[in-house]
């Protein structure tokens, strides 16, 4: 049976993923590290403190636990890193460089998030190839990009069994995203259960591909079980379940709250990112390759969505 270390397991997609790591592999046999000492609680499993930029440690602790999987998901998203591109660049590449590392020495595979954040203004926009062009135009970006060509290089050069998919806005209610430019989409669920009303920083007509954390929480579990032969791709996989505007989640919506009002104001810095991004990419490679599946679309994600906010947010 695997033995597994997250990174970042106190985000937005680590919450989600070690909890359901520890249903299927045991609960000592998930080890959970973030930066933040939020997670310690001993009831719910292993936990340790780390910070992802110090490779020894990083190193100690898998080797401590004796671990063959290393899930590396502690990076800064776009909108954090187009404010502090130094650190973005930092932690994001510093914190894999040492996963890659560590991985190496303790043989262990490797999974790592890329993002739709990889590709740029010059890409395809709409149903973007899988291989394509990609000058991503944000910090974020060009160390998602970097990270990808990072994950190739150790394959290839190291023998290192690295995978990754680039996700698009992931959308949940158990803990919330912190510095991202898809965030809009999961802030207006909590408001619409808070306030029945958002005023949304990304323009009406804006298209963006997101998933249900659920879903994205599969395709991990489903991409590292995956047979290594049948992956062509390995990094960095296409993948989402859905391409929308804000107008569109609002539709969903109001389909339970009818008065659900929709506003806009301007945020330059994460429309000009928005807009550098795909409107919908293409996860054919995903299906092919792996058998990706999403099993939620925008209206299955909304009732799942209002119904676990309704019953936590209102008393
Ligand atoms: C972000 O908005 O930065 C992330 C992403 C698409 O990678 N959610």
């Amino acid at each position: 049976m695997h033995k597994i270390l997250v990174t970042g397991a106190s985000g937005q997609i680590g919450t989600e993923l070690v909890a359901r790591l520890r249903q299927i592999y045991n609960i000592d046999h998930v080890i959970a590290t973030d930066i933040k000492a939020d997670g310690l609680n001993e009831s719910s499993g292993i936990y340790e403190i780390l910070d992802v930029t110090d490779g020894q440690a990083m190193h100690d602790i898998a080797n401590k636990y004796q671990v063959d999987t290393i899930i590396h998901l502690a990076a800064l998203l776009s909108a954090t890193a187009e404010a502090k591109p130094l650190l973005a660049w930092h932690l994001n590449m510093g914190g894999l460089l040492n996963a890659l590392e560590v991985s190496k020495s303790l043989n262990c595979r490797l999974f790592t998030p890329s993002s739709i954040a990889a590709f740029g203004p010059t890409t395809p926009k709409n149903n973007t190839p899988q291989d394509t062009m990609q000058r991503p135009t944000s910090m974020y970006g060009v160390s998602k990009v970097s990270g990808e060509l990072l994950c190739d290089y150790y394959y290839h050069k190291f023998g290192v069994d690295t995978r990754g998919l680039r996700f698009p806005g992931l959308i949940s209610y158990t803990a919330p995203p912190g510095g991202g430019t898809t965030d809009y989409a999961v802030e207006m669920f909590y408001e619409a259960i808070a306030k029945g009303s958002y005023t949304s920083y990304i323009k009406q007509g804006t298209f963006m591909d997101m998933m249900y954390m659920p879903d994205a929480i599969e395709a991990i579990i489903k991409l590292m079980e995956a047979d290594a032969s049948s992956l062509k791709h390995r990094n960095a996989f296409n993948i989402s379940a859905m391409s929308i505007d804000p107008e569109m989640i609002a539709t969903a919506i109001r389909k339970h709250i009818p008065d659900f009002k929709l506003g806009y104001y301007s945020d330059p810095v994460r429309q000009a990112i928005a807009d550098s991004w795909p409107d919908s990419i293409d996860s054919s490679a995903s299906k092919e390759e792996w058998g990706f599946q999403a099993a939620y679309d925008l209206d299955k994600m909304t009732d799942d969505m209002l119904s676990h906010l309704a019953s936590r947010l209102v008393v």
